[in-house]
């Protein structure tokens, strides 16, 4: 059993206990959800820690105790979780899927179940297309129809995957054919090797020898659920986590050519192969062919460039932005990498919402060559989080102090937190609270439904408060799962640069917010950014990768993120 589903009924188990009438629940839920994100964001399967470390094991997991521990061990040795099948037979709704839908909770859910027999997606839209939700206490006309276009957004986001769920899928099917000793290489290509934030489906590129030992080895992974086509250049199927995949058997010499193919996009491809007529030339999946099909350049992806006179482009700026026409005069940015990040600096501890103590969140921050990261807890108003007030941050300042000297010098952690902008513009602490935090990171959580105009405000005015440094995930949307906030970008984008505000770019995969579209715009205005994880447990520190894809998908270099800077440098820039 995989993750996703693991973590899947853990979640469905949490919307069910918020259906009990008993009220001290509470704790409860949250466990359950804790787990569940631990579980869903893991990249190691849980089954296969399971039958290595037994239930021991399952406790070493961040936020799983010991009821959760045994029920997962249920799970996986009977394959029936009691807990889970007791609560469905009382709640016999499809969580799983009718929670897809935003802004659609677990409370609403039951009362369409209860009026009208609604269990499921299809019972869903047959009661919204007869119109008989408007008709129910609670319910009318309006939220019909907020309901029936939540239904269209989750029905358009089914077809395409989050990159943060699709690319380990990716990395762990390139792994097993690498480890097959059938093939001399293999490439991911596609939407994910462009860092698109979701795929429609996986391109991965293998050179071997044609080989029916090969083909045989693709269809039959343990990820396969059926196979589309069968032959000796190539393979497509269906995965069982629910996209299909792509592969090309391809020759060494043409590598370079199937690369720049098989990568895209599509519109990238029609500019480069348009340079290549102008020239006499032909570009496809084989090769550059010169005027009398001469092999011009097939082998890399930077000789075909080069033959064309152009510049090596980065997969991330292969979407036919203008990126072409700057090869052409040698003059594309220097992408930021993961090299040049000397910081993380939106982080979570146990203090409030995360898994882990802040020195092991330290710890691991040092394990990843950062010279310093910060701490951003959250503030009272998030109460889910069990958010800290004016007091509480003191203390949680004097345990950064006891951290600092602990880690005698190989990280230094910087105080400060996360700051709700509650519903007037105003933060949700004191001055003197903020004034002792070396920066700080401030964002929206709650009241996500207000008119454009007045969210435009709203966020303005916490900006030219003058207390502001980082503005964190800006809009607020989750991929596939909540759209973002009406909002003048280009307004809060002025007002950002004008009063020396960071736009976070946040890295975590379900957030990737600022998105690349948007980033792409705020580069006209001379703004900072600041790529950070978000991370509620340590692993998490480890979702930079995809902060930095989306930051080089809206063509940012080094110098206009703060979290590349040298500490001196970044606290004398937040000034
Ligand atoms: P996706 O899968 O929707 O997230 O996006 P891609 O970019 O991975 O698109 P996909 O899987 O259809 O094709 C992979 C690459 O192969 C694509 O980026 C460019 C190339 N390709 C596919 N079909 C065509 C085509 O009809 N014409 C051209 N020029 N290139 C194509
Ligand atoms: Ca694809
Ligand atoms: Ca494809
Ligand atoms: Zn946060």
């Amino acid at each position: 059993m995989h993750n996703k589903q693991i973590a899947s009924m853990l979640e469905q188990i949490a919307y069910m206990l918020e259906l009990d009438e008993r009220k001290d629940r509470f704790f409860e839920i949250r466990a359950y959800r804790k787990a569940a994100l631990t579980i869903g964001t893991m990249q190691e399967e849980v089954e296969e820690i399971f039958k290595k470390g037994g239930i021991s094991a399952l406790l070493e997991l961040q936020g799983v105790g010991q009821g959760i521990a045994k029920s997962i061990q249920e799970l996986l040795t009977t394959g029936k979780m009691e807990k889970f099948e007791d609560l469905k037979e009382k709640y016999p709704i499809d969580f799983e899927n009718l929670m897809k839908i935003p802004n659609f909770g677990a409370k609403r859910a039951f009362t369409l179940y209860k009026e009208l027999g609604i269990k499921d997606v299809n019972s869903l839209k047959a009661a919204l297309d007869s119109h008989k939700i408007r008709e129910l206490k609670g319910f009318g006309e309006k939220s019909e129809a907020e309901l029936a276009k939540g239904m269209q957004f989750m029905e358009n986001s089914e077809k395409r995957m989050p990159l943060g769920d699709a690319l380990p899928i990716a990395e762990s099917i390139i792994k097993k054919i690498r480890g097959s000793g059938l093939a001399e290489n293999v490439a991911l290509a596609g939407s994910s090797r462009r860092w698109r934030e979701t795929v429609g489906d996986l391109d991965i590129l293998i050179v071997a020898e044609e080989n029916p030992d090969l083909t045989r080895f693709l269809t039959k992974m343990e990820e396969v659920e059926s196979v589309i086509v069968s032959g000796p250049t190539k393979v497509s199927v269906r995965l069982t986590a629910g996209l299909s995949c792509d592969f090309r058997v391809i020759k060494k010499s043409s590598f370079g050519a199937a690369l720049q193919y098989f990568t895209g996009s599509k519109n990238h491809g029609v500019e480069v192969r348009k340079i290549a007529v102008k020239k006499g030339y032909s570009l496809n999946e084989y090769q550059l062919s010169g005027k009398e099909g001469k092999n011009l350049a097939s082998e890399t992806e930077e000789e075909i460039y080069n033959a064309l006179g152009l510049q090596y482009v980065e997969p991330e700026m292969r979407e036919a932005h203008g990126e072409v026409e700057l090869a052409q005069q040698g003059k594309l940015p220097k992408l930021v990498e993961r090299k040049d990040i000397t910081a993380d600096l939106h982080l979570h501890s146990k203090y409030t919402d995360g898994a882990d103590k802040i020195i092991e969140m330290a710890t691991h921050a040092a394990k990843l060559g950062y010279e310093y990261m910060g701490m951003t807890d959250h503030s009272k108003s998030e109460r889910q989080a069990r958010g800290m007030n004016d007091e509480q941050f003191a203390q949680y300042f004097s345990e950064i102090d006891k951290v600092n000297d602990e880690l005698e010098g190989k990280i230094k952690v910087l105080k400060s937190g996360e700051i709700d902008i509650l519903k007037d513009g105003s933060l949700d602490l004191l001055d003197k609270t903020m004034d002792m935090m070396d920066y700080t990171l401030c964002s929206i959580h709650n009241n996500l439904e207000m008119p454009k105009e007045e969210m435009t405000k709203r966020v303005i005015t916490a900006i030219e408060s003058g207390y502001v440094n980082i503005l964190a995930h800006p809009t607020a949307r989750l991929i596939n799962e909540r759209e973002p906030i009406a909002i003048d970008l280009d307004k809060v984008f002025e007002a950002a640069e004008a009063n020396n505000v960071a736009l976070e770019i946040n890295a975590f995969p379900s957030r990737l917010d600022l998105n690349d579209e948007n980033i792409f715009k705020a580069r006209k205005y001379k703004v900072k950014f600041a790529i950070n994880t978000d991370s509620h447990r340590q692993f998490h520190m480890d979702f930079m990768k995809y902060g930095i894809g989306t930051a080089r998908r809206g063509w940012l270099e080094k110098s206009s993120i703060i979290n590349t800077f040298s500490m001196k440098k970044f606290l004398s820039a937040i000034k």
